[in-house]
């Protein structure tokens, strides 16, 4: 057949997760592992529709269908799409396997396992544990020869027409209740915290929300939604409630807007107030749900609520995220300031170098600011050094003061969004480095983590003794913001300068771009399996434990190669569990034992 270059004896395997789930990193080590057992793998990346998991069952014609999800709605949509799958007679014989975090119960999923394999899979595999089994399940399947054909090009978009320009703004635009309060508390010499805290119930959540407000710290509300409306199934969040089946967020959308306000009626106002958290490629419903309930702050940007969390193309996003931030400028413009912070600064959670992140995060600032929002914030979340992190967010306060000085803005520091450490005493230390970074970097808040972080949703409780530790070392710490961020020429600086440069020059509109930035490959987040992006660049971690890019694809970024061993699915996970290791010190002995046995 033309074009076609080997044949090899080998199983098919289709990789997947569920429809809500926008988990990847999950996705690409199983890849790995597949790979490395010789197996072709074809993965279809985060979010699948159930249609499209089916057609490419029919069409591909795999021996395993492996669904991986952690997100904790795994047990409600993979009873769903078995139940499909094993009614269509097509596909009623195919090997299933699901596996990963099942249900937002912790230990607890373990009772999802009966009622999965009930409903029609093959194996139920939660959690690590499942690892060992996975692998002997692949090493027993039949092999068959497969012709392997040339790669396939994937379509880019075409970039979107220029939008027009954001209105100009008056010297000291208004700046609403989010960031009133957070420049009262910055005047004081006080460090916001914040849970990232959602429950699917409005009684939970504004039990919640009374226990922030009512702790030991000088903190904000949160309500993060659930992973059903970031991706616009309200239905299915309806359908959940309805049940009483938890949910991994609070489902704004699905609730309405008067029981959204009426659950902050009394808890928000100018001494507390709450941001909304989402995840959405596209938040225009969301954004509107804000605006009626009332919320002070939302956050997101373009591209990083598109391309690690969703498979909506990134020009869909760009145009949503366009109308959306223009709708919060409109409301600012009749005296209801919604304040947005970017999430560029959190790409993927993990083993995205510095200088990336601080670039998209401004450039997501730009985005905003050039659609007329008068506030916002940019993020940055911790990663796997202190003194690299320090120059970051040095850097991105420098270059919101170049960029971005005609807006109200302040900076934004999470802590460490990557695989956790497991134990409650390294997560307490590495929430505590988190702190320590906002107060050398001149952070205003901090948006934390709580010891169950690597196993579950935390409680309520955990969120406020989070909050009340994380206030705590920050009185300790003392308001050390450094006098002069302009001082800091440093090499974070130099490279996220060069990137914004890069892609500002691609056009005036920040919108068409960022697009046009991606497309050419000058923007890159590694290991990112969306179709929009290049997935040519990799990270890795130097002897000092500074992010670095060991390939830079076509990125005017320098690399510094890759070390021996890289590439494979264990140094993967190496990298992925280098904060674990690194703060979870009383567990070393115990792990090195496992790797030598
Ligand atoms: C990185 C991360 C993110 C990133 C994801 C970026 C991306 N696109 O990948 C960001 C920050 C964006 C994110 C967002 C969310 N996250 Co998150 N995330 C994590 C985190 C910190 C690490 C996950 C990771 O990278 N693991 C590395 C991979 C390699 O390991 P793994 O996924 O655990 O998979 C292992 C096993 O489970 C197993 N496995 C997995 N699948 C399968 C399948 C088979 C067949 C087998 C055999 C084995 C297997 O193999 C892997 C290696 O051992 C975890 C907590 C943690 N572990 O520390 C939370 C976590 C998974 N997230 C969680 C949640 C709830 C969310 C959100 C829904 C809400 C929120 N809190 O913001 C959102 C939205 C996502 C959505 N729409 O679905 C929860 C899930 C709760 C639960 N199940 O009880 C966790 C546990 C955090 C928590 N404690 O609340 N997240």
């Amino acid at each position: 057949m033309e074009g076609d270059v080997l044949i090899r004896a080998r199983a098919r395997v289709l990789l997947s997760t569920v429809s809500s789930d926008a988990h990847m990193w999950n996705l690409v080590f199983l890849q790995s592992l597949i790979e490395e057992t010789g197996h072709e793998v074809r993965n279809l990346g985060v979010c699948v529709p159930d249609e499209v998991i089916l057609r490419e069952c029919r069409t591909w014609r795999p021996d395993l269908l492996v669904i991986s999800t952690v997100n904790g709605h795994g047990h409600l949509d993979g009873r769903r799409l078995i139940g499909k799958l094993r009614s269509d007679p097509e596909l009623a014989g195919l090997r299933v396997v699901i596996g990963g975090k099942l249900g937002v119960l912790g230990a607890g999923n373990i009772a999802h396992v009966e009622s999965l394999v009930r409903a029609g899979f093959d194996a139920v595999l939660e959690a690590d544990a499942g690892v060992e089994q996975f692998l002997q399940m692949l090493s027993d399947l039949p092999r068959r020869p497969s012709l392997t054909g040339p790669a396939q090009v994937h379509e880019l978009p075409e970039p979107v027409t220029a939008a027009p320009a954001g209105p100009a703004l008056p010297p000291g635009a208004p700046r609403g209740r989010m960031a009133s309060f957070v420049a009262r508390a910055a005047a004081e010499g006080r460090l916001v915290v914040q849970p990232r805290m959602g429950f699917g119930t409005v009684a939970q959540m504004r039990a919640g929300l009374e226990a922030v407000r009512g702790c030991r710290a000088r903190a904000v509300g949160t309500v993060t939604l659930d992973s059903y409306t970031r991706v616009g199934d309200h239905e299915s969040a309806r359908r959940s409630l309805a049940r009483g089946a938890d949910l991994n967020g609070f489902p704004i959308v699905a609730h309405g807007a008067a029981v959204t306000r009426a659950m902050l009626d009394g808890i928000q106002d100018d001494d507390f107030p709450v941001q909304v958290r989402h995840g959405s490629a596209l938040p225009y419903d969301i954004f509107r749900s804000v605006l009626d309930a009332g919320a002070d702050a939302t956050e997101g940007g373009p591209v990083s609520y598109c391309l690690p969390y969703s498979r909506v193309p990134l020009r869909e996003a760009v145009s949503d995220w366009s109308r959306s931030a223009e709708l919060l400028a409109a409301a600012a413009a009749d005296g209801h300031v919604v304040h947005l912070e970017t999430f560029g600064g959190c790409m993927l959670g993990q083993l995205c170098p510095p200088g990336l992140l601080v670039a998209l995060s401004v450039l997501e600032g730009l985005f905003f600011r050039q659609r007329g929002v008068p506030s916002v914030s940019l993020s940055y979340a911790q990663q796997t050094s202190l003194e690299q992190d320090v120059l970051a967010v040095t850097a991105l306060r420098r270059l919101g003061d170049e960029l971005l000085s005609d807006i109200d803005r302040h900076t934004v520091v999470y802590t460490y969004m990557g695989v956790f450490p497991r134990t409650p005493v390294g997560a307490y230390r590495t929430l505590e480095e988190s702190v320590r970074l906002a107060r050398l970097g001149g952070a205003e808040r901090l948006i934390v983590k709580t010891p169950a972080e690597a196993h579950r949703i935390p409680t309520i409780t955990e969120n406020v003794e989070a909050l009340e530790f994380a206030d705590a070392v920050a009185a300790l710490e003392g308001p050390r913001f450094p006098a002069d961020p302009g001082g800091s020429d440093n090499e974070v600086y130099a490279e996220a300068r060069r990137l914004v440069d890069a892609t500002l020059a691609l056009s005036d509109d920040v919108g068409t771009a960022l697009l046009r930035a991606f497309r050419a490959g000058l923007l890159d987040v590694p290991y990112c399996l969306h179709a929009d992006n290049a997935n040519a660049a990799r990270a890795t971690i130097d002897h000092r434990g500074f992010l670095q890019w060991a390939e830079a694809g076509r990125m005017p970024v320098v690399a510094v190669g890759r070390g021996h061993g890289s590439g494979n699915a264990q140094h993967l996970l190496e990298m992925l569990s280098y904060n674990e290791r690194r703060f979870d010190r009383e567990l070393l002995p115990a792990m090195r034992t496992e790797v030598t046995a």
